[in-house]
């Protein structure tokens, strides 16, 4: 049986067929990085971003650490989702009970499209960091539901549809600091507001201190295909002098998406270029938001480089899931 995408065509995604001398399964943007340091003249640094097709073109939320070194958010247009015009102030939120502070601090933010609204999940400052909601239909203005969860917790993502009648999340727990530890959880809402049910669905692979010994989270909107979730995860190595970032992918049970299906031993992408090896923290891949296109599963996917750049790399879904399968671990 061929493998179908659930998503809209996207004709227009970025693209490059794999380099002929290549054979990896996901292969880098020849123009990489998209987005520099400097692409704004207030910025040390964006990266860690997510994008979703809008109106025709592409809109996204970037994480733009400023010259002071102040984690903010800000949004952007481009008719081709490489050529970004990213707005030179933070964004704002309204709506939200005055005691959340609004966004205190903001970073790592994803994309999800459900229905006309766009959900925005980040890393939201609130006595350490904890996952903020918000949703937009124009990208301009972005209204602040509760946070999600309580302190500590990163990496929460959308699902981009309601399972079971309930919207669902990935999140993974934390501390307050550098977290030496990290399980990717589910949780469930019936509005958004209010989370329960949380269930495991999979921590570190503790052999060898390999790419994903130390600690994993949920990385893009996982894409839904008729083989389960594609999920795009980063996992986290501690070698002699410090964290190393690379991500790689596993499916998830499409009812219930805490169990997992298979799950690729090897990583996809690890930290070899040097706009990956190079910059703020040495030896980050980082995905945040992937573009697909549901007719021919091509897919682009974003990541920050070094905390410092924003990347892309593209492969095919049924390929992606023919490795995992290849590569699985879950026995
Ligand atoms: C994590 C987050 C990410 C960052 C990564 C590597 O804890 O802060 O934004 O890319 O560390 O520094």
């Amino acid at each position: 049986m061929p493998i179908t995408v659930s998503a809209p065509a996207l004709p227009n995604l970025p693209w490059e067929e794999r380099p002929a001398n290549s054979s990896e399964v996901l292969w880098r943007f020849s123009g990489n990085p998209v987005i520099r340091r400097d692409h704004l003249p207030t910025s040390n640094s964006i990266f860690n971003s997510a994008v979703v097709p809008f109106r025709g073109g592409f809109a996204g939320v970037f994480r733009v650490d400023n010259r002071a070194v102040q984690m903010r958010i800000h949004a952007g247009f481009s008719p081709d989702a490489l050529h970004w015009d990213i707005a030179p102030q933070p964004l704002t939120l309204e709506g939200a009970d005055p005691e959340l502070g609004g966004m205190v601090y903001g970073y790592d933010p994803r994309v999800t499209q459900i229905g006309d609204r766009y959900y925005v999940t980040w890393c939201n400052g609130y006595h350490g960091p904890t996952i903020g909601v918000a949703w937009t239909e124009d990208f301009r203005k972005f209204h602040q539901l509760e946070n999600a969860l309580l302190p500590y917790n990163r990496n929460g993502v959308l699902f981009p549809r309601r399972i079971g009648g309930r919207y669902a999340l990935l999140s993974r727990p934390s501390d307050n600091g550098h977290t030496a530890f990290g399980d990717i959880f589910y949780s469930e809402s019936p509005d958004l507001e209010f989370w329960g049910r949380h269930r495991h669905v999979m921590g570190p692979v503790r052999i060898e201190k390999g790419w994903q010994s130390l600690k994993i989270g949920a990385g893009p909107v996982p894409i839904e295909t008729s083989e389960g979730w594609l999920l795009l995860y980063h996992g986290v190595q501690r070698s002699c002098n410090g964290y190393v970032y690379s991500f790689g992918a596993a499916l998830l049970d499409l009812e219930k998406p805490w169990r997992v299906i298979a799950r690729a031993a090897p990583y996809l992408i690890a930290p070899w270029m040097p706009y990956e090896t190079t910059g703020d923290v040495p030896n980050v891949c980082f995905p945040c938001a992937a573009l697909v296109d549901g007719t021919t599963g091509r897919l682009a996917i974003y990541y920050g480089g070094a905390d410092t750049v924003t990347c892309v790399a593209f492969g095919r879904v049924n390929e992606l899931i023919a490795f995992i399968r290849a590569n699985d671990e879950t026995g």
